[in-house]
């Protein structure tokens, strides 16, 4: 069992650009962390995982690494990064890295050896293949395969010295590494082993399910009014994904204690999810799935898919049922790619900012799975007030915004609806830590604009208030860490098809909990079948408790019995 300890922790997303600055450059830093570590020991998180701090030109934040080995001079040194983990481990907590081995950056020396000729040693290290028979490379419809990539534009560019095409499924300073040679799948396994052997306690992969590719590469789907066609029938779940995962298992996760490995893993369906954490199998601890950050999202990408409750608890239902018997589920509202939880699923005005984030925080660490925090969601940091394109410094809503306005015609103002709500910026502005100028994130000037409520949400505040989503985000931690019906408990979903509360129960022996969660800004009574008039009520967000079950808008409950 010490094996599966993740089961009670709690992660905490640092994204250190935007988490703190101690140098006053503007862009957060290690030394900026360091400081803040006890804020997240106060937290009471037993895990912190870093997005990535490796040097990088930072084309997509750092998801573009030149180097595996090193630490990016903005953010720090190797010196300082052991600072950092020493510091971790001194308050026990532990710290799981970015694996970012998809890709690399087009500057790492890999890449600059591979494009410099087709005969190269590192040619293969790659994806590169010649334009489409019959066509003139560079000429419209030459590339390799119809694929659009992520960020917006064809997934293929052309390198005019050797006349082929690379692959990228991100942005074209993200060429894909060709994990079918396995003289890159050793490098990655000795980069992974260099980082463990250093102290660190596990990595979280960065699009994993994506490394295997369908051979030959196949043309994918073209849906009406766009450009490209989608190629992900080609790399989502590959044919050779559980074979490389279980060599990585082998080769760097095998004989190590405490470890925590999780798989970002963009259209993973539940049956897949099963075979990728049964712990027999020896590829990943857990997954991060998208069905729940996909749900207001439709076949048009520039269309708002209004969020409908029944839809959400359906999908977490499928998920936690699912990986009730084998298997684990890792559970998120937020990340670095995703809009703020509260401005997403709760209700973000003055008058329930507060309420909503302590309800979605109680439903989301009820649940069965190891619950992960991003920065900023234990203070209920909101979506940021963004008007015009220009207040955007994400390659993603760029890219998106040049394809479908420049290229395919959309409006300025339908496309910017979109990015407002989703764009991934909303969850980049920087931590707020207090009411002083900046936030107190920095010093200097911030790369991203701070979001204007900081003087009144802001860590210090939230600390000194024992109302705050931090203090509230502090008990649920600590019950999860306290009552093992959290960690072990069954999950039954109640009330399926009610549009406004999220109900469930999870039972452990004789022990029996209670979760509802009021989804809407109105008084609501949950009609239960079963009669829990004596149960003890563990948690509520709200001064006071509920009669008969009549939650007050936004209201969440957590009840006991035994
Ligand atoms: O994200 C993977 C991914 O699927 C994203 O495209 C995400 O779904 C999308 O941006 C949501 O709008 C990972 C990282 O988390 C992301 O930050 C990187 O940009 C991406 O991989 C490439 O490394």
């Amino acid at each position: 069992m010490t094996d599966l300890w993740w089961k009670s922790a709690v992660v905490y997303q640092i994204y250190p650009r935007s988490f703190a600055d101690a140098d006053g450059d503007g862009m957060g830093d290690l030394r900026g962390i360091i400081a803040h570590l006890d804020h997240l020991a106060e937290l009471g998180v037993d895990v912190i995982w870093l997005s990535p701090v490796y040097p990088s030109p930072q084309d997509d934040n750092g998801y573009d690494i030149t180097d595996y080995q090193d630490i990016e001079p903005v953010f720090g040194t190797l010196e300082i990064f052991d600072e950092l983990l020493a510091g971790v481990h001194a308050r026990g907590m532990k710290l799981v890295m970015d694996l970012v081995v998809n890709h690399s950056s087009d500057e790492h020396p890999w890449f600059v050896e591979s494009r410099s000729s087709k005969d190269n040693p590192k040619r293969d290290w790659y994806w590169w293949a010649p334009a489409r028979e019959g066509f003139e490379p560079g000429t419209p419809g030459a590339e390799p395969t119809n694929w659009g990539s992520v960020f917006g534009g064809p997934a293929w560019e052309l390198d005019e010295k050797t006349g082929e095409y690379y692959l990228h499924l991100f942005s074209k300073k993200q060429p894909d590494l060709n994990w079918e040679n396995p003289e890159v799948r050793e490098a990655v396994y000795d980069m992974m082993n260099w980082w463990l052997d250093r102290g660190i306690d596990g990595f979280r992969m960065d699009v994993i399910n994506m490394i295997s590719k369908v051979l030959p590469l196949p043309d994918g789907r073209v849906t009406a009014g766009s450009l490209y066609g989608d190629g992900s029938a080609g790399f989502i779940n590959g044919p050779r994904l559980h074979e490389f995962l279980q060599e990585m298992h082998a080769k760097v996760f095998a004989g190590r204690d405490a470890m925590l490995t999780v798989g970002e893993m963009p259209g993973v369906t539940v049956d897949e999810a099963i075979l990728f954490t049964d712990p027999e199998r020896h590829e990943v601890d857990m997954v991060f799935q998208f069905d729940h950050v996909w749900a207001d999202r439709g076949a048009d990408p520039w269309l708002l898919v209004p969020l409908k409750l029944t839809n959400l608890k359906a999908i977490f239902n499928r998920w936690q049922v699912g990986l009730a018997g084998v298997g684990w589920n890792s559970l998120y509202w937020n990340n670095h790619d995703q809009p703020r939880a509260v401005s997403r699923y709760g209700d973000d005005s003055d008058a329930y900012r507060v309420a909503s984030a302590k309800m979605l925080g109680t439903v989301l660490h009820l649940h069965r799975g190891t619950p992960y925090i991003y920065q900023g969601e234990e203070l209920g940091m909101t979506n940021f007030p963004f008007r015009t394109i220009d207040e955007f410094r994400d390659i993603e809503a760029l890219g998106q915004y040049a394809q479908a306005v420049d290229l395919e015609g959309r409006s300025p103002e339908e496309v910017l609806t979109v990015l407002r709500a989703r764009g991934r910026d909303n969850a980049r502005t920087p931590m707020q830590w207090t009411a002083a100028e900046h936030a107190g994130f920095t010093t200097g000037t911030p790369w991203l604009a701070v979001n204007p409520n900081y003087p009144e949400v802001n860590a210090e505040a939230a600390r000194n208030d024992p109302d705050s989503v931090f203090h509230y985000y502090r008990k649920l931690i600590e019950l999860r860490h306290t009552e093992p019906a959290v960690v072990d408990g069954d999950f039954t979903m109640l009330l399926p098809g009610h549009e406004q509360l999220y109900a469930f129960t999870r039972r452990l022996g004789s022990t029996e909990l209670l979760v509802i969660g009021n989804f809407s800004g109105d008084t609501v009574t949950a009609d239960l079948d079963d009669d829990w008039s004596g149960a003890e009520l563990l948690l509520t967000n709200l001064p006071t408790a509920p009669k008969d079950l009549t939650l007050e808008p936004w209201q969440a409950v957590i009840y006991r019995r035994t």
